[in-house]
């Protein structure tokens, strides 16, 4: 009897550690049903975008999917931070210094230049940095309180675009205080510039080096990067503005990152980021969770590579397999400060892509997120008969695309937006 009554009891364990275990997992569903509900964290996208088998005929697949195993937390054993390969691989290595294996691959010949040049430069990250802007976030010779942004708008631009520049200057990316929408409360605004080299080997570009070193002395706002600049590499900016922020401007709140020739309602912009900001300290009563992973634009989700040779965007299968994560496309995006730092940490796991708004998306699928669409970003512009119309505006955060003249006609126009509509 003795000997049965331990048995009950070995069997009775069982029971209530078999119930634990399903209360256990019922309760981390619970959770994760929570997170997907909040507005300021998305929720991880349905189809599998990192495929556990390797797909071996396609470089980037090769590339990444060596990384995947070295970070591996079972093949690795370790979880925590982001450790460097222990054979020192190069993972973000200086190339201008030394020497770069390139990987090779089968079709590398037949492929068009431009992929050619990625490939063989894939491997490099850090370039120096030839005009910097080290004060731009501590500045504050404003009248007005002292504090650290509230948003950095940081548009990628290239060295010929002058007048596109000094127009985001005038309009909507000025520099200092800047008010929400109707007069509401807004934020400290910096705007940076980001620049590669553009020289030679780019094309043949009469040399603007010294008429950029005046612009500079006078607006203090550029960064450049001695790379070339190129369509593919603009991801390399993306990187390098994430490595300075980390550096020069960890506590603005918010990043914009956009193109030169888009126009952005900068007030309307704070004012939802205000509201993003109220929707976050509520969240955080109940989550603790402090870091807010905010990343909104225009999203498309379920593209695949672009196969068509002659096209700028193309992507041979030799060198990228499988579908794209969702990303935000089109002119801009904007996120927050704590996932640009997030996003500079993940980055080095993830392989460089020529394309620099799938890059993002990889990214942040890395980290297990997903952009958030915003209607309020328009990659494809308003109908044409709405253009000219001021009200049409009202719920734009982003349009794409306008050049120096119709920004100033643009900006204009909405200054008395809320007395007409
Ligand atoms: C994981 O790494 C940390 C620091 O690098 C170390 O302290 C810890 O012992 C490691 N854990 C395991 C299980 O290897
Ligand atoms: C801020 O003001 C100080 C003196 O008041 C001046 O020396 C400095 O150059 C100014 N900085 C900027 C960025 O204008
Ligand atoms: C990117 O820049 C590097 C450094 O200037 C250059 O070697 C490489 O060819 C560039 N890549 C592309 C795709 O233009
Ligand atoms: C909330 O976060 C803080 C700091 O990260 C931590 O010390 C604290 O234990 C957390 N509280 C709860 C209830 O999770
Ligand atoms: C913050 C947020 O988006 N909350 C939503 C969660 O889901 C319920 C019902 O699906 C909505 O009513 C809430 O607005």
């Amino acid at each position: 009897p003795l000997f049965c009554k331990q048995r009950l009891v070995l069997f009775l364990i069982l029971i209530i550690s078999y119930n634990f275990i399903i209360y256990l997992l019922i309760s981390q569903k619970s959770n994760y049903k929570k997170k997907v509900n909040s507005s300021t964290l998305s929720s991880h996208p349905l189809g599998p975008f990192w495929n556990l088998r390797l797909e071996d005929s396609a470089l980037w697949n090769q590339l990444q999917h060596t990384w995947d195993r070295q970070h591996n937390p079972i093949l690795r054993g370790n979880l925590t931070g982001m450790q460097r390969s222990p054979k020192g691989q190069p993972f973000t290595e200086n190339c201008m210094s030394q020497k770069c294996s390139v990987p090779s691959v089968n079709d590398f010949n037949s492929m068009p230049e431009q992929i050619r040049a990625f490939i063989k430069s894939m491997h490099c990250r850090k370039y120096p940095l030839l005009i910097n802007q080290p004060g731009m976030c501590q500045r504050n010779n404003d009248t007005t309180r002292v504090g650290s942004p509230m948003l950095l708008i940081a548009i990628k631009s290239q060295v010929g675009n002058f007048e596109n520049r000094q127009a985001i200057r005038e309009t909507w990316g000025r520099s200092g205080r800047v008010r929400g929408e109707f007069n509401t409360k807004g934020g400290l605004v910096r705007t940076v510039f980001l620049l590669g080299r553009q020289d030679s080997s780019t094309g043949p570009y009469p040399d603007l080096n010294n008429l950029l070193e005046l612009e500079n002395e006078k607006y203090g706002d550029i960064l450049q990067w001695d790379f070339r600049d190129t369509f593919f590499n603009l991801t390399l900016k993306d990187l390098l503005l994430w490595s300075w922020f980390k550096q020069y401007c960890p506590t603005a709140a918010f990043v914009f990152k956009g193109d030169d020739d888009v126009f952005v309602r900068t007030d309307a912009l704070l004012s939802y980021l205000h509201k993003k900001v109220e929707e976050h300290k509520l969240w955080r009563i109940y989550t603790n969770e402090t870091d807010m992973n905010l990343f909104v634009g225009d999203v498309i989700s379920n593209a695949m590579p672009n196969r068509e040779p002659s096209m700028k965007y193309y992507i041979p299968e030799s060198f990228y397999k499988g579908v794209y994560p969702p990303y935000a496309g089109g002119g801009g995006v904007v996120y927050s400060g704590s996932l640009a730092l997030r996003l500079r940490e993940v980055s080095e796991r993830v392989r460089l892509f020529p394309i620099d708004d799938v890059y993002l998306g990889m990214c942040l699928n890395r980290l297990g997120l997903s952009p958030v669409h915003h209607p309020g970003f328009l990659t494809f512009d308003l109908p044409a008969t709405d253009r000219n119309n001021p009200c049409a505006y009202r719920s734009v955060l982003l349009v794409h695309r306008r050049n120096p003249k119709e920004m100033l006609t643009l900006w204009k126009q909405l200054q008395n937006l809320p007395a007409q509509c």
